[in-house]
């Protein structure tokens, strides 16, 4: 009888660990880029414009989420996205941010979230998973465009606080900016 007790009171306890451990831990990843003209490649642009991307990446629901704060922005916005590439370097979208407020200039906001992204073979970019890792590493930049620079007038490469923040490899390719 205390025998099948035990047994009982361990696999009750077995169940319980494998029910609620994989939920203890959020695999939620923050990541802030500052943007700048002198960001923007392979041409830099003399602009007063700056900001400020704070981007949220969640594997388990595949969302991004994001709150970009410009400022001095002078002339009308016409996109905003996420690139895949290293700091110095042009790529191509993998997440836009797909902003309503087309138009506007000065100081302004944009947030909102995400499950869509833009598959780049050529760059390794085939899953929402493996646009995450890119991100995450700090191999790619938010850019915001403007009428006068269609290419971008702001950018800046999205980097974990510390290179082991990474929580797929622990791998920063960018300067970790501290939070
Ligand atoms: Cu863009």
């Amino acid at each position: 009888m205390r025998r099948t007790f035990l047994y009982g009171l361990m696999t009750a306890l077995l169940v319980a660990g494998a029910t609620t451990a994989p939920r203890a831990q959020s695999r939620t990843q923050t990541l802030v880029a500052v943007l700048s003209g002198g960001s923007e490649a392979p041409t830099v642009i003399n602009t007063g414009a700056h900001g400020k991307a704070i981007i949220t990446i969640d594997p388990d629901s595949g969302e991004v989420t994001w709150a970009i704060d410009v400022f001095n922005f002078p002339t009308g916005l016409t996109a905003s996205h996420i690139h895949v590439g290293a700091a110095g370097t042009a790529g191509p979208v993998i997440i836009d941010f797909a902003p309503t407020n087309l138009g506007v200039s000065g100081p302004f906001r944009l947030s909102g979230s995400t499950r869509a992204f833009i598959a780049r073979p050529a760059q390794g970019i085939r899953s929402m998973e493996e646009a995450m890792v890119a991100i995450a590493a700090g191999n790619a930049y938010v850019n915001v465009h403007s009428q006068t620079n269609p290419g971008g007038e702001i950018r800046g490469q999205l980097c974990p606080a510390k290179a082991g923040d990474n929580q797929f490899n622990g791998i920063a390719t960018c300067t970790p900016i501290p939070q």
